[in-house]
């Protein structure tokens, strides 16, 4: 075992307790995650450990301010629930008594327990798993409604603000810094083409039609765990990223990571289709879930949330791919466009269903 997990191990309050497991797990593009396991009496007693991307995260303090504060409040809400200490995610603390530490070299570390008897999934595999994805994503929203005290830090300023997403592709396009653009004339101009819809959503907040509320804002298909048993979206993960935003963009990510029966970044795309089922049953799954907590506008809107983040993700993995991928993690070459090209083509599949997705709402409403 390497010296710096030792280290690392050895800042949290985990006594009595042999490391004996420190490996990466998941596949999330940020942050790095951790399984860890330490031998007590014989017992493995499991943990993620996550070293945060403080590049991307320049303020950890209030990142885990945010987090500590909706963590407490869920577990408020949960308290004496069935299987309680699953349903939310519980920070295990540092021997300072603060949620992360900071190791010598600087870098910064929390833990969670591992919540066992659970799955998260990057490919979705069946209907019930949109809706149990779903449902967990809208009960959490509706759980944050009343969060009491201030606003919420923004942890990224114009985190889905498309259009400015859109200005930080036209800087990358220009700068051209990995000489790149063109090797994606094409996605280029897909961007171009369809960018009139980048604005559709802040204006009608800017306009008072969509309500700010407390949003996850990376609501992907495998920032949940679904139960192993009973297959239930038991508990939502990933937290980095609350703070105020829009319900719509919530629902939309579900959308984008679930409705496809392909990869995020696969290649075939022949394989990049919009599902009707695996959409009807992300709206059921996110209205029960939310319990009424949604207004008209939001419900009209569901079906264009879908392609305007697949857009605004899209136009994400273009201009990292254009400025040399230096914010998503890339496991191959190309890796970025790859997933913008999956990501222009579901928005393309996405709106030659719109009337037909618009209908599926109208079933609900
Ligand atoms: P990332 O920012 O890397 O996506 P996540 O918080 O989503 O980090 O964690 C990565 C993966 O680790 C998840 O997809 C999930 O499989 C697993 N995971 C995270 N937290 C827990 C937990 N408390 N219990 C069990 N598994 C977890
Ligand atoms: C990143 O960390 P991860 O993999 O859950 C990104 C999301 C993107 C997603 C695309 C903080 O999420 O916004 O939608 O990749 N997170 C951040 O897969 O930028
Ligand atoms: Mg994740």
């Amino acid at each position: 075992m390497e010296d710096f997990k030792k280290a690392v191990a050895g800042q949290f309050r985990i006594d009595h307790a042999e490391l004996t497991e420190f490996e990466l797990y998941g596949s999330g593009h940020i942050n790095e995650t951790y399984r860890v396991v330490f031998k007590v009496n014989g017992q493995d007693d499991v943990y993620i450990f996550q070293k945060i991307n403080t590049n991307i995260f320049r303020n950890p303090d209030f990142l885990m301010e945010n987090m500590s504060r909706v963590l407490k409040h869920c577990e408020a809400k949960l308290a004496g629930k069935p299987d309680q200490a699953r349903r939310c995610i519980h920070l295990v603390p540092a021997r300072d008594g603060k949620m992360f530490c900071r190791t010598p070299d600087g870098s910064c570390w929390r833990s969670y327990h591992f919540i066992g008897g659970a799955s998260t999934y990057n490919i979705l595999e069946t209907e019930e798993q949109a809706y149990q994805a779903a449902r967990a994503f809208g009960a959490f929203q509706m759980m944050l409604a009343d969060l009491p005290g201030e606003r919420l830090h923004e942890i990224i300023p114009n985190f889905h603000n498309t259009p400015s997403r859109y200005a930080d592709f036209e800087k990358a396009l220009a700068a051209n810094k990995a000489g790149r653009a063109d090797l994606c004339r094409p996605e280029i101009e897909f961007a171009k083409k369809v960018a009139w819809m980048a604005p559709v959503l802040v204006d009608l907040q800017a306009k008072g039609e969509l309500p700010e509320r407390i949003t996850h804002n990376d609501t992907k298909l495998n920032n949940v765990l679904l139960d192993d048993k009973t297959g239930e979206g038991i508990c939502v993960i990933d937290l980095d990223t609350i703070m105020p935003g829009l319900s719509l963009y919530d629902f939309g990510d579900m959308v984008r990571t679930s409705v496809s029966p392909a990869a995020e970044d696969e290649t075939d795309l022949s394989k990049v289709q919009a599902r009707t089922g695996v959409f009807r049953a992300l709206v059921r799954g996110f209205l029960e879930g939310a319990q009424g907590c949604l207004t008209k506008k939001e419900m009209e809107m569901l079906p264009f949330s879908g392609i305007l983040i697949t857009y605004e993700i899209g136009l994400r993995f273009l201009a990292d791919f254009l400025d040399g991928d230096v914010y998503f993690r890339t496991a191959r070459p190309n890796h970025n466009l790859d997933r913008c090209r999956t990501q222009f083509t579901l928005v393309q599949r996405l709106m030659e269903k719109e009337a037909e997705l618009n209908a599926v709402v109208k079933e609900f409403m």
